[in-house]
């Protein structure tokens, strides 16, 4: 296009800039018009103009064929251009561009053929190519056809025979669009023979450059519109769109070899019996099976072959339940009495874990590939019902894994996807994760989307359950090409399939195969699908199965014979009923056969109950301290806050003294020398939400120039990404628990901008990260950093939640566990995950660096500070960080109270920042010697050894909880049973109290004065000796 501009520019072609004005008008009028035509309930988007946002496009293709070969265009376009190039001055030698043809209405009487195409009458000869000086009407036609060939490529995908039961037609739409009727351009069946050029990125040609137009049509039809329908010409590179024209016109380019049949046939006659053999075993057992969508195994084999052959070894799957343990089976080959064992609900499971059920969980597996003779690798995430869910996981687990392994162009490691049709247009996380797909920080090199459109979800019809045409409408916002292909012509999913992986291989970029298919049974096997969908299944019921049809054409195209395809069956039934065998022999389940993410040697030569020592020496703070508080050097321009904020940390440094983010930088850095790999993702972290970070440095005069202190620490260190988010939390927190599952050697973090959005991750944390181990046997010691605190911010910025988090730990309130040396580890080792609420950058120092350094990964979510960030009484010494320090769970009192306890009347327990404001008023009033006040740090696991020592030191006082969040939030329900467990043999049978606001709706109140009227009574009653 900057070609055609510069040339518009030198030229003083202002008959060309009409000619461009007359073609937007002309594609808004068709667009317009076709819309009007197509009258149907999606014609806003499936009218799309053929012409959309291409008719300048157009010109330009004429105009560099034309620039190249002028023989290679029509007269009318190369008398054109060479008029205009010869500079004639508007008006003398302004000759007409050729002009583009008109829209007409369908004319009457005429009858679309059943697929809704163009007529097809006898051949006559009426030639168009090389006769001579072109005429209006000759020039008219030429520019008809180019238009039909476009109209093609555009909407082909809308009458292609995509739907095997010709019901839904994949799109919800019946008809036909215009722009696919010959009429709409002013032609006629007499205009089927005469010759017209093909544009230069047209390949139906082959070697040809011109063709008859009923030719043109036939190879147009066979490339867009038999059983594949592709949706590509949204995409807005031009190389993109001819590398795709070019796949599925070349004529002959879709033929499969012999030798690929006859796979294709096993692989589909494997993914049938598979199915056939668990109904026949287990007749009434839900196993949400692939019937109606078989060709999903071969689909998935092909893309894995074809990137093998592409150089990738290692592919990350996510998967709903449907034909869950079909993949499991038939593409990563799983043990087949492996699978059949979790149909044995008698067996029991011999290692730890509470488990799934059978169509949840994960594996990974490695094997050789037979078609390429290569070693791979294949993972299924285990996934919750939640469907959708687990996309960012799979892809941050394909992008930890492509980290590792350094492969830094994405060859190597890749992520296949699989969606239902229902949940694929319906789930917001499908969106999110989309969004990640490009991001420099996230992005996995494109990822193979492949979706079971079984035009069905659970009861629901599309029409009632989604507002797009296709299914798959979500994936066009990220420019990701989409094949559509009738799932009962194998050899047609097995083509896109082998396109879809060299797409990835070449450009790095989503792609959708949408199989569309059909669901033979109800939702599940116990299910009947005639109450809801019963003509549909009738017609369901009346038809063949894809294997059936698939063998019968080999059979009579010679490929197989009747004999080799009843052999290859009985083959495949022999392996099942031999594995049928094996499973009966088995006297237990084991819940690692399916781990996900095996980390192969960590829990080796590990002592689980060694408490770590996560101090470091002085030495080292000073190096990160030093590193972290210099500025970039000469030429880096830095702003001048920027300027202090340093010079601040400096001074810190000297000081021996550590605010949030140093000892935030201490942890990180500290880590990185030790060769482990940090990587923080979120809105806005690289600053920082509330701007005490600053990670990365900007040059203030050049754009991308930026600096960040922790990747220069040292030459051996490991890297340290720090990575601003797009706003999501459901995707992005997803993401990183997948990146944290590929290596326990790595710190990954995720913050929220603030505490609450963690919200809308809930289902990541619901069903991954409080319960992943115990369900999937998967450990993940990712970092939730949730800036939490009543600080008059109003109702949305004051809780992360703290108390939802509580709930879900699953230590026992009424259980004190044995005391003794290993008490701390032990309670760690069997809690599900860390909640904490650290008021020293000390303790959050540690308790980072425990992350990494316990014998096991647990998560840990991390209440953490807004105006303590800059607080200086919330500063920590280098003394609580250097050898000899650790994490404290519990940060007694260590004023004049703790001196002499017997003397104190009241002890208070806290946790957070109200402690700093416990502290002060307490100070003020002189009560230093009658009140001790207590952090917990970590809330869960409960400390109760510490809760009971302090109780009794402290054993003439009363015991209060003092808490600034609303009663029925933050910590009290959940310590409230605790502290009864902890003092349950308290002589004088004390019991704690709470102080604090009353129960409340929402989180906060938004209004200041009572924020504060709030806060000054609670705390004045906290400080109360009456
Ligand atoms: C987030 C979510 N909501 C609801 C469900 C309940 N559910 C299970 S399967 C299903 C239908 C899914 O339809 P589709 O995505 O088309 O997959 P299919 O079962 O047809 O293969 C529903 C609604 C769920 N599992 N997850
Ligand atoms: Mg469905």
């Amino acid at each position: 296009m900057q070609r055609l501009q510069n040339l518009i520019c030198s030229m003083n072609v202002t008959p060309m800039a009409k000619s461009i004005r007359m073609l937007q008008v002309l594609e808004r009028t068709s667009s317009a018009m076709i819309c009007q035509r197509h009258g149907q309930r999606h014609q806003h988007s499936s009218a799309e103009s053929f012409l959309s946002g291409t008719s300048s496009s157009y010109v330009e293709e004429m105009f560099n064929a034309w620039l190249e070969d002028p023989k290679s265009v029509h007269k009318s376009w190369d008398s054109y251009f060479r008029m205009t190039q010869q500079g004639a001055k508007p008006g003398d030698a302004y000759r007409a561009p050729p002009p583009m043809p008109k829209p007409v209405l369908v004319y009457p009487g005429y009858t679309p053929m059943p697929e809704g195409m163009m007529p097809m009458p006898m051949p006559q000869t009426v030639p168009a190519v090389g006769t001579g000086a072109p005429d209006a009407k000759a020039i008219q036609d030429h520019l008809a056809v180019q238009l039909i060939i476009r109209s093609y490529q555009v909407l082909g995908a809308k009458v292609a025979a995509l739907d095997p039961l010709g019901i839904n037609f994949a799109d919800l739409d019946h008809s036909t669009p215009a722009a696919l009727k010959l009429q709409t351009f002013n032609l006629t069946e007499a205009d089927l023979d005469r010759s017209f050029h093909l544009p230069p990125s047209c390949y139906i040609g082959g070697n040809e450059t011109s063709l008859p137009l009923r030719e043109i049509i036939n190879r147009l039809q066979k490339a867009y519109c038999k059983h594949v329908g592709v949706e590509f010409m949204f995409l807005h590179n031009l190389e993109q769109q001819r590398w795709i024209k070019h796949k599925f016109e070349m004529p002959g380019g879709q033929d499969l070899a012999k030798e690929e049949k006859r796979t294709l046939m096993a692989r589909l006659i494997r993914s049938t019996r598979f199915e056939e053999f668990l109904a026949k075993k287990w007749t009434s057992e839900k196993r949400f099976g692939l019937e109606g969508c078989e060709s999903l195994i071969p689909a998935m084999k092909t893309v894995i072959d074809s990137s093998s052959i592409l150089g990738t070894d290692s592919f990350i799957i996510g998967m709903p339940h449907r034909g869950r343990l079909n993949v499991l089976a038939n593409v990563c080959r799983k043990p087949l009495e492996q699978i059949f064992c979790q149909f044995d609900s008698k067996l029991e499971a011999a290692d730890e874990g509470s488990g799934d059920v059978k169509y949840h969980l994960g594996m990974c597996h490695e094997r050789l590939n037979h078609a390429t003779n290569k070693r791979i690798k294949l993972a299924v995430v285990a996934n919750p019902s939640h469907l959708e869910a687990v996309n960012p996981v799979v892809q941050g687990k394909t992008k930890a894994e492509q980290y590792y392994r350094g492969d830094t162009e994405h060859k190597r490691s890749m992520s296949i996807l699989l969606h239902g049709d229902a949940a694929f247009s319906g789930q917001g996380i499908v969106y999110e994760t989309f969004h990640l797909s490009d991001l420099p920080a996230f992005t996995t090199g494109g990822t193979v989307h492949i979706v079971v459109n079984n035009q069905i979800g659970f009861t629901t019809d599309p029409r009632m359950s989604r507002s797009s045409p296709y299914c798959t409408d979500v994936a066009r916002v990220v420019g990701a090409p989409i094949f559509h292909v009738n799932a009962d012509d194998p050899e047609a999913v097995t083509y896109v399939c082998k396109v879809a992986s060299e797409w990835r291989d070449t450009w790095g970029k989503d792609v959708v195969i949408d199989l569309v298919c059909y669901r033979k049974n109800g939702h599940n096997e116990i299910d009947e699908p005639m109450f809801t969908q019963p003509l549909m299944y009738k017609k369901i019921a009346k038809h063949p199965k894809t294997i059936d049809q698939y063998a019968a054409k080999l059979i009579a195209e010679g490929t197989v014979t009747e004999q080799e395809y009843q052999d290859e069956v009985a083959k495949y039934d022999k392996v099942c009923e031999e594995a049928f065998l094996a499973a009966k022999a088995e006297t237990a389940v084991h819940n690692l056969d399916w781990l996900d993410s095996p980390w192969i040697g960590f829990f080796d030569d590990k002592d689980p109950m060694k408490y770590p020592d996560t101090s470091v020496e002085e030495d080292r703070l000073k190096t990160i301290g030093t590193m972290f508080s210099t500025p970039p050097g000469d030429g880096f321009k830095l702003h001048n806050g920027i300027k202090r904020i340093l010079k601040g940390r400096a001074e810190m440094v000297s000081n021996r003294m550590a605010d949030w983010a140093l000892g935030e930088a201490f942890a990180f850095g500290s880590l990185l020398m030790d060769g482990i790999h940090v990587r923080l993702s979120g809105q806005d972290v690289e600053r920082g939400t509330f701007s005490h970070r600053h990670h990365v440095l900007h040059d203030q005069e050049i754009d991308k120039k930026i600096f960040n202190s922790l990747n220069h620490l040292s030459p051996d260190q490991s890297a340290y990404s720090v990575c601003n988010s797009s706003l999501s939390e459901f995707g992005v927190l997803g993401f990183e628990l997948g990146y944290s599952m590929t290596n326990p050697n790595a710190l990954v973090i995720w913050e929220a901008q603030f505490g609450d959005f963690n919200n809308t991750a809930q289902c990541i944390i619901d069903q991954f990260i409080s319960s992943g181990q115990a369900k999937w046997v998967r450990q993940s010691g990712l970092v939730m950093l949730l800036p939490h605190g009543m600080e008059g911010m109003g109702p949305e910025h004051s809780s992360a939640r703290m108390e939802r988090f509580l709930q879900m730990s699953n230590d026992d309130a009424e259980y004190f566990p044995p005391e003794g040396e290993n008490f701390e580890m032990q309670q760690l080792h069997e809690i599900n995950w860390f909640v904490c609420n650290c008021t020293t950058p000390a303790n959050l120092f540690h308790v980072l660096r425990r992350q990494i350094q316990l014998p096991f990964r647990k998560p840990l979510i991390m209440m953490t500070p807004k105006s303590l960030l800059r607080l200086p009484e919330a500063r920590s010494s280098f003394d609580d960080m250097v050898t000899g320090s650790r994490f404290q769970r519990i940060i007694p009192e260590n004023g004049p109270a703790s001196e002499n306890p017997d003397n104190v009347e009241k002890v208070i327990f806290c946790s957070g920042r109200v402690y700093y404001d416990l502290v002060k008023s307490r100070d003020m009033e002189n009560r230093t010697e009658k009140i001790a006040i207590l952090r917990v740090e970590q809330v869960s696991p409960f400390p109760f050894d510490l809760v009971k020592a302090e109780c009794e030191k402290y054993r003439k006082a009363k015991v209060v909880w003092v808490q600034e969040e609303h009663k029925n939030m933050g910590g009290w329900s959940y310590v409230h049973p605790r502290f009864d467990t902890a003092m349950k043999k308290d002589p004088k049978a004390r019991r704690v109290k709470y102080i604090g606001r009353h129960a409340a709706a929402s989180a906060a109140t938004g209004n200041k004065q009572m924020h504060l009227m709030e806060q000054s009574k609670y705390i004045k009653e906290a400080i109360s000796l009456v």
